[in-house]
């Protein structure tokens, strides 16, 4: 990995490039089991996008070599949408050819005002192989197990005179054809995230009336209708509803766009299993006020390998059953929605769920993401996240989340291992 970037300082960044490492990961006696690493960095310093950028970029390897990791994914954050193209370009340039990580472009401001991009990174140290396949596609392989992370391409479409439903549909089949170019399938993700312009408005491209994320989910509904999802890896009786961890959250502009992670393993140990929240209905199952169709996710997804298990949450609000609660405060609406992810990866709910031993509490956490509707609310929130975190990575961004009345939203990954079992 290239650090040229480190001729264009950005000292002093917002959470830094911090490497959480997932302590427990693995036997305690092999110490090349892999561990996942993460990092956010919102940069302070620098006069311009590229600058700030290659700075972030250089930070990150930095951070990650000094654990003897490699990055495996990046999720760029832009304040100007239409600096993409030049991102990616310095990017390829950054990195090397063949070696960028599957990147995401979310355009999504970063909270701090300073910072005219924000980078969010996942890695992997140990024994793991990396393969860099394309800029929209990672794999990450080891122990018979590989992971495949999607991106976006930066190349902007013509994409005016689709509407949100074929928009929608357009992101899913490109993601079809990412994960087939390395032999993956769409009944292998686990995770998904949908990003879409402005989700809130009606659909110009639609029926008058029609809301832009309604279309989302009835684009959803209906891609979704025949896959059936991690079959074969969910414990339990078959039949049973399973869809992805997700996220559905707006940005800036017009256009659908969608990152997944998916699962390729022949290993029928290594299990999937869709958390609900006790605390709030499964949005499946919301009633059709809210959406004709409902938005086909899990409130998490827990990949069990081993002792050792990694849940992926999806975007979480300050919803209990299917209500928002505190509205227009965006400071309990944080707190409500830290209460509804302690619910949701407790120990309670994962021995509910058949996996009893991994539950966990916000100290479980490597990874969190918040999306914040209105930037006065960003100090309250930030606040409480790093009151209730500590010092973990997290990119705070400016994005609509899906229903009017919600303020923030945060999404993340948390580890956890099962006492008593060997190596733990
Ligand atoms: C909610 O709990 C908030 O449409 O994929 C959160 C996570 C939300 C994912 C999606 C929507 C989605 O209903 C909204």
């Amino acid at each position: 990995m290239q650090h040229q970037g480190a001729a264009h300082p950005v000292a002093d960044t917002n959470a830094g490039a911090e490497a959480n490492v997932n302590a427990k990961a693995g036997d305690s006696a092999d110490v090349n089991a892999p561990r996942h690493l993460y990092a956010a960095v919102s940069p302070h310093l620098g006069g311009t996008c590229q600058a700030q950028l290659a700075g972030a970029v250089a930070q990150i390897a930095d951070a990650f070599s000094a654990q003897g990791g490699k990055i495996t994914s990046l999720a760029v954050f832009f304040r100007d949408p239409g600096q993409a193209r030049q991102v990616d370009l310095l990017l390829r340039e950054l990195y090397g050819a063949g070696k960028m990580p599957a990147t995401s472009y979310i355009d999504q401001a970063p909270c701090d005002e300073r910072s005219l991009v924000a980078l969010e990174a996942t890695g992997v140290a140990g024994d793991a192989t990396v393969e860099y396949h394309s800029p929209q596609v990672t794999v990450v392989r080891y122990d018979g197990v590989a992971w495949v992370q999607t991106g976006h391409s930066a190349a902007r479409g013509h994409w005016h005179t689709g509407n949100a439903y074929d928009r929608s549909v357009q992101a899913m089949r490109q993601t079809k054809r990412l994960l087939a170019s390395v032999g993956a399938s769409m009944d292998q993700i686990l995770r998904t995230w949908f990003y879409m312009g402005g989700i809130v408005a009606d659909d110009a491209g639609g029926a008058p009336g029609t809301q832009r994320y309604k279309e989302l989910n009835r684009a959803r509904t209906d891609c979704f209708r025949h896959i059936d999802f991690l079959a074969g890896r969910v414990p339990g009786p078959a039949g049973r509803t399973v869809y992805p961890a997700s996220t559905g959250i707006g940005m800036a502009g017009d256009d659908v766009r969608l990152s997944v992670l998916a699962l390729m393993t022949d290993r029928s140990d290594v299990l999937a299993v869709p958390l609900e929240n006790p605390r709030q209905v499964a949005a499946f199952d919301y009633g059709q006020h809210y959406s004709p169709q409902s938005p086909k996710f899990s409130r998490a997804m827990a990949v069990v390998h081993g002792d050792q298990a990694t849940t992926y949450i999806s975007g979480t609000a300050s919803i209990t059953a299917s209500e928002t609660q505190h509205l227009g405060d965006a400071a309990r609406q944080t707190e409500e929605t830290l209460e509804n992810i302690a619910a949701l990866i407790g120990e309670e709910n994962l021995a509910g769920h058949g996996l009893p031993g991994f539950g966990t509490g916000l100290r479980g956490l490597g990874l969190v993401r918040a999306y914040v509707k209105h930037l006065e609310d960003y100090p309250a929130v930030r606040a409480i996240c790093e009151q209730r975190l500590g010092g973990i990575p997290i990119v705070y961004a400016i994005g609509d989340v899906c229903r009017e009345d919600l303020l923030v939203e945060l999404e993340g990954i948390a580890h956890s291992a099962r006492p008593g079992a060997p190596g733990a």
